[in-house]
């Protein structure tokens, strides 16, 4: 994964008729500044870093139960990180080492896996390697160049992921370049989604697994009727006209899919699970599986004082028996309210962002097939003990993950980033570096993976977390 980053620089195109747009908003600027709204979107803490050596983030993350305000009204019995839902974010630079401490005073083991990063399998916190309830244990591990990207941490206790990141355990992890190509003077953005289900009183709703709801949240995974940003409902991001900032959108959903729209504006795709693209990707919308994630830059096209909604589109992920009613409705998911200020000038958007180097199918030493049933893969439910998958590393291989059933299986590699060659024989359109590809009902996708070093035991899983849990995993282990 060597990242080669290209000297480009020049005025990305901009929407043609912003330079009117400038000129007739200039004369109501005197309403700007008694108008200004803030935001309300809470930004999760950054961790203190305990260390004073160069490139080193120490850190501890303490994992406990604790009592939170989730909704309106009501409090609720939470696992949280740090006693916070979201957890504080890792915000850290390639190169770093990395020391985190982490204290699990959860009633139950659990792991902190660092998903996406590519690191020795040992400090992976994957559920060969569970941590006692009430034990410590570090991870130690340092970020690889051109690995800068939006990853995120979460536990991967076998059986109780998607418990213990419904009951509040997940947190944003930002790696940054030294060369990034994108000006520093944007806003920079981290937005998790997440949903979740209550009862009355406030309490998670966790159904009996026998009962008919537990059985759909199985087949389903499970869904809330409630949607987080940061852990908040429906908050408040400003823009000025003109401006352009820079999301960082994770998608740390246990099962929903997010279509992700802005109506009336086009997004900048410049980024993926594994960082930033060759080049921007205009997008009118983009489809977010379960622990993806993606950079866009959202453009302040609209005039001052002016109100949009950033939405989520209905997507038909399910099975038809299983499918919810409200499948079918657009959700809001946050508020992006124009200043009443004078528009900003265009900023000029390098039109290279960076070199992604070509995985060659002519180096493609094997093809694994994956055919993903409904809890299975290949047929068969994770066996901790077993080897599904083994090969050499320095290897080129390629992955085939075909879907057999009738609703969608997002697939996750641990440890390596991917590139997808093609979705149901359809070449991909461009480069990127991946560690989650959905598979839709009934398709095929490829990609192709390099094992360049690490050996050990690595999972590859389904990410609706139900099916995880359930079995839908399996382990490729490198020699
Ligand atoms: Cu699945």
């Amino acid at each position: 994964m060597i990242a080669i980053r290209l000297p480009l620089f020049a005025v990305l195109a901009w929407p043609l008729d912003l330079g009117s747009f400038v000129t007739q908003h200039q004369s109501t600027n005197f309403r700007a500044a008694a108008n200004r709204t803030a935001d309300t979107l809470s930004v999760p803490p950054l961790f203190v870093n305990q260390s004073s050596l160069p490139h080193t983030v120490e850190v501890t993350i303490t994992a406990a139960p604790t009592r939170l305000s989730l909704v309106p009204g009501s409090t609720t019995e939470v696992y949280a990180y740090n006693g916070r839902i979201p957890g504080p974010t890792l915000d850290v630079h390639e190169g770093d080492k990395l020391i985190v401490h982490f204290r699990n005073e959860l009633p139950e083991p659990s792991t902190i896996h660092w998903h996406g990063i590519h690191l020795p399998a040992s400090q992976d916190g994957s559920p060969l390697d569970p941590v006692a309830a009430g034990a410590t244990h570090d991870y130690v591990f340092t970020i690889k160049a051109g690995t800068s990207g939006t990853y995120w941490y979460h536990p991967h206790l076998h059986r109780r992921t998607g418990y213990q990141i419904a009951k509040g355990l997940f947190g944003a992890f930002v790696v940054r370049a030294p060369d990034d190509p994108l000006p520093a003077s944007l806003p920079d953005r981290v937005l998790i989604l997440t949903d979740n289900r209550f009862g009355p009183d406030g309490s998670l709703d966790f159904p009996d697994p026998r009962s008919i709801e537990g059985q759909i949240d199985e087949e389903n995974g499970r869904e809330g009727n409630v949607v987080f940003v940061n852990g908040q409902v429906m908050p408040k991001i400003t823009i000025r006209s003109g401006e352009v900032q820079r999301w960082r959108v994770i998608n740390a959903s246990a099962a929903r899919i997010y279509r992700l729209a802005i109506p009336g504006q086009t997004l900048l795709h410049v980024g993926d699970d594994g960082g930033l693209f060759e080049r921007p990707v205009e997008a009118k919308e983009i489809l977010l599986a379960n622990s993806e994630r993606v950079e866009l830059l959202v453009r302040g096209t609209a005039p001052p004082g002016t109100r949009t909604t950033l939405q989520t589109l209905p997507y038909d992920r399910y099975a038809p028996q299983t499918r919810p009613k409200d499948w079918n409705v657009t959700r809001d998911l946050l508020s992006l309210q124009y200043a009443d200020a004078k528009p900003v000038a265009p900023i000029a958007l390098p039109v290279g962002l960076r070199h992604i180097p070509v995985l060659d199918t002519a180096n493609a030493t094997a093809t694994r097939v994956m055919s993903l049933g409904q809890g299975f893969i290949n047929g068969r439910i994770m066996d901790m003990s077993r080897v599904d998958v083994s090969a050499r590393i320095g290897a080129t291989e390629i992955w085939q993950i075909e879907n057999l059933v009738g609703m969608d299986h997002p697939f996750h590699l641990h440890g390596f980033h991917f590139q997808v060659l093609d979705r149901n024989g359809v070449p991909e359109p461009y480069r990127s570096w991946k560690d989650v590809v959905n598979v839709p009902k009934h398709e095929t996708v490829r990609f192709i993976v390099h094992y360049e070093d690490f050996p050990g035991k690595w999972m590859f899983h389904c990410h609706i977390l139900d099916h995880e849990d359930m079995g839908m995993m399996g382990i490729l282990e490198l020699n």
